[in-house]
């Protein structure tokens, strides 16, 4: 079965002048690549698999809806050095870090201690090296909608989360893009990007700032912003943070996945045009992104979203599919992107 025409491999690849680049790829594909290079490949499965041969690939448990399997590989211009520091395994070149934690929550009182001990780690660790800014950062951990004893999981990760933060100084203008969602796997697996200088923030016009979100949705504010761009000699990188059916801070749609899926891309389209009304960036539309993620919660939804997306995206963006659960129930899907802009 050829599946060109949904899931356009991405071009495979050369930097060129950007720091880095990110694609789609199959294995064949990566093994090709010059292995000092590759910054991380992950790869996302439906069963727990036992650690990636290479060192720098780690794995997802998030089924691929979509076939045949891609995994995500981000390739440097420049050779890479890799390091451990505490719980925190990196790779780095002079441009770029990245970063990333795993843990066994089951180490820690409660998921909000574990989330807490993970952000402060990484926050204590980039500040302390060359690249203090966070500019990325995914989020991934088991039962998502689960509910403690008075709080849901994912409020108790973003209570954690918070409370590391409230060590830094006005910490709200250098969050980071990010995406959290419920995996399958046991571990609590955050991954990042940080840099040397500062990215630039971007919030969607079409919704409130995540950390200024109501009480109701988390005692203490989800800490993200909506997108970064960062801006590189040659090049800008452009992060959307996963975005979902959310106006306001209201969940929209709860019954239909298609118009979540139209309200999810109207949200997509409001920071695209921010970043080129307001930011300048050469975009025209959202069919000009590189590359998206969508996570689904239901796996039978994802024929129709297929279906619906690629014909709204054409033929240049490259998709993969996902299942995952997102953060509030009534959310059937979200969205994450990535573009590079020339300048
Ligand atoms: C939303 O807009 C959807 O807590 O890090 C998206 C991306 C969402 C990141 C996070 C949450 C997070 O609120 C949920």
């Amino acid at each position: 079965m050829s599946v060109a025409h949904i899931t356009p491999p991405t071009p495979l690849f050369s930097p060129g002048n950007a720091p880095f680049s990110i694609a789609f790829a199959q294995a064949e594909q990566i093994q090709a690549l010059d292995k000092e290079k590759i910054i991380t490949t992950i790869h996302f499965n439906a069963l727990e698999q036992p650690a990636p041969e290479d060192p720098e690939a780690f794995n997802i448990v998030l089924p691929s809806l979509s076939a045949p399997n891609y995994s995500e590989v981000w390739i440097a211009r420049d050779k890479l050095v890799s390091g451990q520091h505490g719980d925190i395994k990196f790779r780095k070149n002079n441009e770029i870090l990245f970063g990333k934690i795993c843990l066994d929550e089951s180490q820690f009182d409660s998921l909000e201690d574990c989330s807490k001990h993970a952000y402060s780690s990484v926050l204590n660790f980039i500040n302390k090296k060359e690249f203090p800014h966070l500019v990325r950062i995914w989020n991934y951990f088991p039962e998502i909608n689960g509910s403690l004893d008075s709080v849901e999981r994912y409020q108790s990760f973003c209570i954690g989360r918070y409370s590391a933060y409230q060590n830094v100084t006005e910490f709200e203008r250098t969050l980071p893009a990010a995406t959290a969602i419920g995996s399958y796997g046991k571990g609590f697996i955050i991954y990042f990007i940080a840099t040397t200088k500062a990215g630039v923030q971007v919030e969607n016009p079409r919704q409130i700032s995540a950390y200024h979100y109501p009480e109701k949705y988390s005692p203490k504010s989800p800490s993200f912003a909506r997108a970064t761009l960062k801006h590189w000699p040659s090049v800008t990188h452009f992060f959307i943070s996963g975005t979902a059916s959310i106006v306001g801070h209201e969940t929209l749609h709860e019954e239909n996945v298609l118009i979540q899926l139209e309200e999810t891309l109207n949200n997509i389209d409001a920071l695209v045009t921010t970043v080129r009304d307001t930011h300048q960036q050469p975009i025209h539309d959202i069919t000009n992104l590189s590359l998206m993620k969508v996570y689904i919660r239901h796996p039978e939804h994802y024929k129709i979203i297929r279906e619906a997306l690629s014909q709204r995206m054409g033929k240049n963006v490259s998709i993969i599919y996902l299942q995952g659960d997102i953060c509030r129930e009534k959310l059937l899907l979200e969205i994450e992107a990535f573009a590079e802009f020339p300048h």
